[in-house]
């Protein structure tokens, strides 16, 4: 897979994809992150990327030419499957669309700032528009790093058995059961017994029972 994002803060993203499970998936070439300054694509002497709102207002907008340049760039050189736009009034982004999003080839991520960008930009070359939740961040660099984690790791190779994606939360609709480890009891708080009994269908029962519990408890909503 390949993610293009396009940002006016590109720095912002380097530290996020290279640690952990995200550089280890670019090493061994599961994906290619490239990010996109686009101030590059600015035609004007500034390096501008905003401009004033017809008919007044507070706050920027986000021009549609150099983002147009940059698409159409990246357009030229691949076909890519999906061009998402990253904005709180966006869809809101579940589990669901990671399983569909980590199944493409070449994906474009496009970062919002100050009051968003052209109206146009969104009828031309966006194809999905993407909110990771109800509230509103200074721009799209976190929600693109969010939805990129979570599609990176799905993607097949990425994880190992240890840390497989079939075990996460949401992903049968349920949140995943405790976990524990060493020490068996920490001052007098013990681990479940079960898990200790090295009988493997009653341990299963078990997280999923609690499983269960857990969503029951935290998330009701999850539930049929
Ligand atoms: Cl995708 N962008 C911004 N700026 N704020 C958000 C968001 C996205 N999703 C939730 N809040």
């Amino acid at each position: 897979m390949r993610i293009d994002i396009i940002t006016c803060l590109p720095r912002l993203l380097d530290s996020f994809f290279a640690h952990s499970i995200l550089k280890r998936a670019q090493d061994a070439g599961h994906v290619a992150v490239h990010a996109h300054d686009l101030r590059d694509y600015s035609l004007n002497k500034q390096r501008q990327i905003d401009d004033y709102a017809f008919g007044g207002g507070a706050g920027m907008v986000m021009t549609i030419e150099p983002i147009a340049r940059c698409i159409r760039h990246l357009q030229s050189q691949r076909t890519y499957d999906a061009v998402l736009y990253m904005t709180p009034d966006g869809e809101r982004f579940e589990q669901k669309m990671a399983n569909r999003l980590s199944m493409v080839q070449n994906l474009i991520i496009l970062c919002g700032h100050y009051k968003g960008v052209d109206e146009r930009v969104r009828e031309l070359f966006i194809t999905q528009e993407i909110s990771i939740g109800d509230y509103v961040l200074s721009g799209g660099e976190l929600a693109a790093c969010v939805v990129s984690d979570a599609i990176i790791r799905l993607i097949p190779g990425v994880l190992n058995d240890e840390t497989s994606a079939l075990t996460d939360s949401f992903q049968d609709n349920l949140l995943a059961p405790p976990v524990y480890t060493r020490p068996a009891d920490f001052e007098g708080h013990a681990v479940p017994a079960v898990l200790l009994s090295g009988h493997e269908a009653h341990i299963n029962d078990w997280r999923f029972e609690q499983s269960l519990v857990r969503t029951r408890q935290r998330r009701p909503d999850l539930l049929p």
